[in-house]
Parts: C-alpha cells; structure tokens; sequence
C-alpha cells in the first residue's frame, strides 16, 4: 500500500541532535529562564558586587500571643537572645566574615523559587565560606545527607521550579532523640548554621531548633544559629505588613489562574458544563481568594466566611442550587464554582466531626494499628465520638467517610488534599436539584432562601440539564518555573538570611515587605510568633497560620463583586504567567489590595544579570 503522507518514516538526524542536546541541557525555555536577569535591593549591592547587610533594630518589637509566662519558659534563649525585636537590614558595618559552613533543608512541600534562596545564599556567603545543602529535607538531616554546593551548580538551578536540587519531606523533628540527632550531624559536620526553608510548622521547627542548638553544641561551647525562610504556596505564613507573603504563592496562584480563566472561556464558548475547582492551598483561603479576583467566577467559597457565619454544609450546597437555578432560568446553565482545599474543616458541624476523629485517632493510635481492615477502624472510631458527629458520618458518601479516617501527617493536619470535597459538593448539589425540580414550589417565591422567578422561568430551570465536572489544581502550581516576582523575591530572601548567618543571628526568619518600593529587608524573631494550639490532643506551640480575614481590603473587594460574578459572566482570563511581557512584573492582587498598593506592580531594586552567559 502507499504511503498517501509521503513521509520518509526517517527522523532527521539534526533533530535527534536537538532532542539529546534539550536532554542534556534542559528545554529552551528553561535555557533562557536561567538567563533572565533578578533585582536586587539595593542594600545588598556596593559597586556592582553582592555584599551581606548588617542588621539593627527596627524600632518594633513583637509581643508573644497569649500564654507570655508558657514560651518564655520553653524558649528562654531565642527569648533573651532576640529580645523579641525585629530587626532590618542596613548597609553599615556589613559582616566580614570567613571559614562559615551554613547549611540549608527544604521542608514540607514544594513551592516555586527554592531554587533561588540556594542561589542567594550562595552568592552572598562567597568563597570564603561554605555552603552544604541537605538531601531529602529534615529527614535527611537526621541521616547526615549533606553536600556541598558549588558555584558551577548555581547556573543549572538559578531560576528553575520545585525542589529537585535537594528534594524535600515532611518529617517532623520533636523528640528527644531527633534533637540529638541532629546536635551530633551539626558536630560532625562543623555546622554554624542552618537555614530551614518552610512554612509555618517548619518554622515552628526552626524555632524549636534554635533553643535547643543555642549553645554546646561544638566543643568549644559554640551553638548553631538557625534561621527560617518562608516558604508555602498557601501564602498562610504572613506577618501583618513586615511579612506580606510566603514564596510560591504567587506562582501557584498565577498557575491556577491561567487554569480557572481556561475553563470559564470553555464555559462560555461550549455553555453547557458547571465546572466544581477544588484549589489547594490547606485551611486558609488565601489560594481561592486570589484565583477568584484574577478570573471572577460564578461561585467561590471563603472558608474563613464559613465559619465566621457558621454555615452548614447544607446552606453552601443551597447557595450553589440557587445560582444553578437563577442562571437555568436565563438558558445559563453552566459556571465554575470554587472550592477551597480545607473548606470542610470550616464547616461547624464537620469542624467538631473532624476534632473528634483528630483525638480519637491521635489517642489510639497503637490499638488502631492492630486493627486490620477499614471497616473494623471505622467501628472502633464511630463508637468513641459524640451521637451527633456519627450521624453526620453516617450521612456522608462511603468515599468520603474512608477519606476523614486517613492518616493525619506528621504535624497532625487532616490531609485535605486528598479529601474530595469537589465531588461530594457535586453530588450533594445535584441531589438538592432533583428536589428541587420535583417542588419548585418550595424554594420560587419571597424570601432570603428563595428565589424569585416567573413561571417561564421556572420551567426553563425543571427543563435544564446540570452537566458537571470535577478539577483538583493543587501539585500542577507548586513546581512551576517561579514567576518573575517568585524568582526575585526568593533570591533576595537568600541574600538576606545568608546576611543573617553571617551577623551570628539565631531565631529569626527572613522577611522582606515594601514590595512595590525598592524591598526592605527584615529579621523577625520567631518566638514573637508562636503560641499554644490545641493538635492532636494536646497543647503543642506553633506559629499561627494567618487566615483570610474579613475586614481585609481583599476580601472586601471580593464579596462587593461576588453578586455580579455569580448572575453575569465577568470571568476574566488572566493567561499564562508571563516572564517577558507587559505583566510580568505583577505581584498577587491580595498583596497589593491588603498592603495597600497603588498597583500591582512589584519593585525589588534593579534588574541585574546573576549567572553571565
Ligand atoms: P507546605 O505548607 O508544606 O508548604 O505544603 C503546602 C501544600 O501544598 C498544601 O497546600 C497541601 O495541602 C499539602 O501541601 C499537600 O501535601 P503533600 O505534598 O504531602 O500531599
């Protein structure tokens, strides 16, 4: 037979050659990425070199929260070591210092721009001091995997996504053999240093850490400083206006973004799906609230809202069924809804469902391990919460009760990423439709819970069709190429903790804010951070993870222009996150609408060329 394509069925042998060179040397796009050029704030440049910056007090101190007599107790050092003052960097008396050996570990999940703190801080230890990077996160810092990082590494991760340079994990170091474990790695491998990158449990961590490693680690009496850099695509480790935003926010955000804007342009050209958009982002809103200011969708859900107004699972899905109806009635039958990662914690009546299983679950945990099958697990559980949490287990999809028995992870979180709210939203919504249809009586007439439609239009809604699909945008924004502000913001967050290494600083974290005014460069003292939660049955000290909050100029915006979005189509589609091009220099909307910005463009100092051609 012949072959009407004509083809030759020889691949070219200089496109084989293209390939194994892209192989080698990483796409073309990640050839030039690397290229691009950074700012940098000024403060940490002297005549075209990157220099450390010195550090002096900021004028403001942070009181620890509640339970002051509790922390000082657990955290006598950083307490008197720090004084509780935040500190911002300065170019007098920069640190001349030599023969240093810092050590940096990724901990908990990825987030775009890691890459960058290494390259940072690499840069501004220089020749005269080593840097080692830890293999496998807090894991592999009580294994001892340490290496060193050179120079000729820092053009192959400079501006690149995820944490593949050193890998990550999410071992928490709490008893007292780990703390000895890792005294003993920092011995012998002559640590001064270490530098955790993570959010708000890493840092609490890091906190941790910095006491016990304060003095007598070394035989001359030394301590190891350690310091924090923070990391989190959820963007819930926020420090009023000294630290607006966590790294890797911003690329997931703007990911996410793109995604949600494709599927609202696919609403509106094929008209006939209702789209349910789990985003990622853990018990916070910060992810949902920005994806739902950069694309306007029909639907999106606040779970700070949710529980500040203490609504039941019942009242959301009702909220979706009237914006399904309302739109029907107009031949609108499609939309995206929004879902936040943790919104079941929020809900009351599953928030209490969830602290149940939480004690149980941490309380038995020996007796659930001899326990073999789901069923049995189940049994035993259902029969130690209150009536009325088993009821509502009772009522909840077979799915979806297996998902709230899951492991909790090793901080004692609910691993919400993997609950499938989205479908139990669809599922829920769609029977409440049904009923819906068979009464339109019940819920067409006056009312806040009804709906006021003409009998026309209540015939179009019974007739309509509710097609759905269910999306999960969460691991798809964490290892991104960082977007121009990520790679900015990252590199300077490595300038400035491998600033504080260098001071002889311990107990802080690295911050940065003025985002849209050159950057200024800040040391928070962790201990003014922490305070007494009640996880896994019992107190434990933490860093509090910062939610949405109500009276944010963010929100504020949001809930406005929520009406609007829901009965007309406003869907923006914000497009691919642009590294050239008229936005690329755009910061998040929640940072520049909560710091009070005048635009959404970020300035970091001036651009320069890290890594030459
Ligand atoms: P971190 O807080 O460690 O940065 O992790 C963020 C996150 O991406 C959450 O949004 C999500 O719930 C969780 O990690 C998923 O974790 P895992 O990688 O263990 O599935």
């Amino acid at each position: 037979m012949r072959d009407i394509s004509g083809a030759s069925w020889v691949a070219s042998p200089e496109l084989i050659r293209f390939c194994d060179s892209v192989e080698k040397n990483g796409s073309l796009f990640e050839r030039e990425m690397r290229k691009l050029s950074i700012p940098v704030i000024d403060l940490f440049l002297e005549e075209g070199r990157i220099v450390p910056a010195s550090f002096e007090f900021s004028g403001e101190n942070l009181d620890a929260a509640e339970d002051v007599s509790r922390i000082l107790k657990a955290f006598p050092n950083l307490y008197s070591a720090t004084g509780c003052r935040v500190l911002k960097a300065s170019g007098r008396d920069r640190p001349v210092v030599t023969g240093r050996r810092v050590a940096v570990i990724f901990s908990g999940g990825p987030a775009a721009g890691g890459h960058n703190v290494l390259v940072g801080l690499k840069m501004v230890l220089g020749v005269d001091n080593t840097l080692l990077g830890v293999r496998n996160g807090p894991k592999g810092l009580l294994a001892g995997e340490l290496f060193e990082i050179r120079e000729s590494d820092l053009a192959q991760i400079i501006n690149t996504g995820g944490f593949a340079f050193m890998g990550t994990d999410r071992t928490k170091i709490k008893t007292k053999d780990q703390f000895e474990q890792v005294e003993a790695v920092c011995r012998d491998q002559r640590i001064d240093c270490l530098v955790i990158v993570g959010g708000d449990d890493s840092n609490t961590n890091a906190a941790v850490l910095a006491e016990h490693l304060f003095q007598n680690v070394h035989s001359d009496g030394r301590g190891v400083q350690v310091l924090g850099v923070p990391k989190t695509i959820d963007g819930d480790l926020q420090v009023g206006d000294l630290l607006p935003i966590s790294f890797g926010f911003d690329t997931a955000t703007k990911t996410y973004s793109e995604m949600v804007g494709n599927i609202l342009q696919d609403t509106l050209s094929s008209r006939k799906y209702w789209h349910f958009v789990k985003l990622m982002g853990r018990s916070a809103t910060h992810v949902g609230l920005e994806v739902a200011l950069q694309t306007r969708p029909t639907v999106a859900f606040i779970s700070e809202e949710i529980a500040e107004k203490r609504l039941s699972l019942s009242q959301i899905v009702d909220t979706i069924c009237r914006a399904v109806a309302r739109r029907a009635a107009r031949d609108m039958n499609y939309g995206v809804v929004l879902i936040p990662e943790g919104l079941i914690e929020f809900i009351p009546e599953m928030k209490t469902l969830i602290s149940e299983l939480n004690e149980v679950i941490a309380s038995s945990s020996e007796l659930l391990l001899d326990l073999d099958t789901i069923a049995e697990k189940k049994e035993f559980i259902l029969g130690r919460i209150s009536e009325d949490s088993a009821k509502l287990m009772a009522s909840l999809p077979d799915e979806f009760e297996d998902m709230l028995l899951l492991d909790r992870d090793s901080h004692g979180n609910l691993k919400v990423s993997q609950i499938p709210t989205e479908k139990l939203l669809i599922e829920m919504v769609s029977a409440r439709l049904r009923e819906m249809e068979a009464n339109p009586d019940l819920f067409i007439g006056e009312g806040d819970d009804r709906i006021n439609l003409t009998p026309e239009e209540v015939k179009r809604f019974v007739e309509s069709k509710f097609a759905t699909n269910s999306h999960f945008f969460g691991y798809e924004g964490r290892c991104g190429a960082p977007t121009r502000f990520d790679a900015a913001y990252t590199f300077n967050l490595g300038l400035l903790v491998g600033s504080l290494a260098l001071a002889g600083k311990t107990g802080y974290i690295a911050a940065i804010n003025a985002l849209d005014r050159g950057g200024q460069a800040l040391a928070i003292p962790l201990v003014g951070l922490i305070h007494m939660e009640h996880r896994q049955g019992k107190d434990e000290f933490v860093i509090e993870k910062t939610m949405v909050k109500m009276d944010s100029p963010a929100f504020k915006f949001f809930i406005e222009n929520r009406e609007r979005w829901a009965t007309e189509d406003c869907s923006a589609s914000p497009g691919p996150r642009q590294l050239w091009g008229p936005v690329s220099s755009q910061l998040p909307m929640l940072i520049a609408f909560n710091q009070g910005y005048n635009s959404l463009e970020f300035d970091l100092g001036e651009e320069r060329k890290i890594i030459s051609d």
